[in-house]
C-alpha cells in the first residue's frame, strides 16, 4: 500500500459526465483506502456515502438581498478552506475550472501556504464554451495557471485548451473511466415495459443540452430504412417535451421511447443493441464508454474526443458531422446483421476494459497527485 492521501474532490451534482466521473473517482479512491471529502451544493446521484472513507460537504448557497443572483464561488471557497485546514488535505481535485478551481485557489489563499495542492481536470465546456467568452476566459486561465497540475479527459480537449488559453502548466491527458454496476432488472422486463418486442434498440443517454443535437438524433432515426424493426430509447436527463413536435413532423413517434428521471442506466444499457450519439461537440462522451462496457457498439459523429474512444468500423461507426444519411445506413446495416452488432459490441467491451478501466485510469490520477506533492517539496 502506497501513501494514504487526504483528497478533496469538487464536482457538479447534475446529470452529466463530469459529475459521474468525479463521483466514481471518489469511490474508487476510497476503495484504495484514501480519505475523500466531496464538495458540492447537492449530493451527486451516483456518489455512494455508505463508505465511511467518503464524507460529503454540502455547500450552502444563500441568496442575500443585494445579490440579484445566488453566489456559489465564495461559500464553496470557504467550505474548502475550512475542511482543508481542519483535515489537513493533501490534494484538492477540481472537476471544472469554473468555479471549482477558482474557489480552490481562493481557499488556499485564505489558509495561506502552498498546501493543499490543486489539481484541475477540464471536462469540456471550460474550454469549448466559457473559454470563448471574454467574461470568463482570463478567470479560467488564471485558475489553470494557479493549479499545480491540469488534466484533460482527451487529447482533443488538450489541443483545444492549448489553443484557447495561455497556459504555463503542462497538460496531462487522463482519459475517463467507467465501472459498470450490475443491472437490477432483466432485459425482458425492460423490453416489456417499453413495449419494444425484439426490435433492434438504439440507446441515447444525455442531458439533451443543445450541444447534443437532439434534432439530428431524430432526423437520423427518420432517415433509417429499417424503421419497422427499430426503436430509439432516449434516457432523458432533462424534459424531452420541446422535441416531441419534431418527432411528430418526422413521423417517428411510434419508434421513439422516452424515459425520464432514470438513474439505473445499466438496465437499459444491457437491453440496447447499439448507442446513437449526434453531439456537435464532445470532449470524450462518457455515455459511449458506458455503452461499450455493456458490449454494444456506438454510432456517432467523428468530432472532438470521440475518435479516441470509438474505433471506426471496429467498435462502432463514425461519420462526418451532420452526415445523417451515412449514419442511418450504418444503423440499417446493424439492424440487418445483428451478429455484426454483437461482434462489434464484443470488441467495444474489450477495448473499453483494456483502455478505460478504473484500474488503469485511477493510478494515473494518483500519480498526478503524488507528482504535485513531490514537486512542492523540492
Ligand atoms: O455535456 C455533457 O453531457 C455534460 C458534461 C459534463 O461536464 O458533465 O460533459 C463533459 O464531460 C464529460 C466527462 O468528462 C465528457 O464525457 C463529455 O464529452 C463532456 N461534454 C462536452 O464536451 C460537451
Amino acid at each position: 500500500m502506497g501513501r494514504k492521501l487526504k483528497i478533496g474532490i469538487i464536482g457538479y451534482p447534475l446529470i452529466g459526465g463530469s459529475g459521474i466521473l468525479a463521483s466514481s473517482l471518489a469511490m474508487e479512491l476510497a476503495q484504495r483506502d484514501h480519505d475523500i471529502h466531496f464538495f458540492s451544493y447537492e449530493k451527486p446521484f451516483r456518489l455512494n456515502l455508505d463508505d465511511s472513507r467518503i464524507r460529503f460537504h454540502k455547500v450552502p448557497v444563500a441568496n442575500y438581498r443585494p445579490f440579484e443572483y445566488a453566489e456559489y464561488t465564495l461559500p464553496l471557497a470557504v467550505k474548502i478552506a475550512e475542511v482543508a485546514a481542519s483535515e489537513k488535505l493533501d490534494i484538492i481535485h477540481a472537476h471544472y475550472a469554473v468555479p471549482h478551481a477558482t474557489a480552490s485557489c481562493i481557499a488556499r489563499e485564505m489558509i495561506g501556504g502552498s498546501q493543499p495542492k490543486i489539481i484541475t481536470t477540464l471536462h469540456g465546456t471550460d474550454t469549448t464554451l466559457l473559454g470563448q467568452n471574454r467574461n470568463y476566459k482570463f478567470a479560467i486561465q488564471h485558475a489553470l495557471n494557479q493549479s499545480d497540475a491540469v488534466t484533460t479527459v482527451s487529447e482533443s480537449l488538450r489541443q483545444d485548451t492549448i489553443k484557447t488559453f495561455d497556459i504555463e502548466n503542462r497538460i496531462r491527458v487522463v482519459h475517463n473511466f467507467f465501472t459498470p454496476s450490475r443491472p437490477t432488472r432483466t432485459q425482458e422486463e425492460i423490453r416489456k415495459q417499453l413495449d419494444i418486442g425484439d426490435d433492434f434498440v438504439l440507446l441515447h443517454m444525455s442531458n439533451l443540452r443543445p450541444v447534443k443535437r437532439v434534432d439530428l438524433l431524430l432526423k437520423t432515426l427518420a432517415s433509417c430504412q429499417r424503421k419497422e424493426r427499430l426503436k430509439l430509447v432516449v434516457l432523458a436527463g432533462s424534459p424531452f417535451d420541446e422535441f416531441q413536435s419534431l418527432a411528430k413532423d418526422l413521423g417517428i413517434q411510434s419508434n421513439l421511447r422516452v424515459v425520464d428521471n432514470e438513474y439505473l442506466v445499466e438496465n437499459y444499457l444491457q437491453t440496447a443493441d447499439a448507442g446513437l450519439y449526434t453531439s456537435e461537440r464532445e470532449s470524450f462522451c462518457l455515455s459511449i464508454l458506458e455503452t461499450m462496457f455493456f458490449g454494444k457498439p456506438s454510432i456517432a459523429f467523428s468530432i472532438g474526443g470521440i475518435p479516441e474512444v470509438v474505433r471506426n468500423t471496429e467498435t462502432g461507426f463514425l461519420h462526418s458531422f451532420e452526415d445523417i444519411e451515412s449514419m442511418a445506413k450504418s444503423i440499417d446495416q446493424l439492424v440487418d446483421d445483428r451478429e455484426l452488432a454483437a461482434k462489434m459490441g464484443g470488441r467495444a467491451k474489450e477495448h473499453a476494459c483494456e483502455n478505460f478501466s478504473a484500474d488503469l485510469i485511477v493510478p494515473q490520477y494518483l500519480d498526478t497527485y503524488l507528482s504535485a506533492l513531490d514537486e512542492g517539496n523540492q
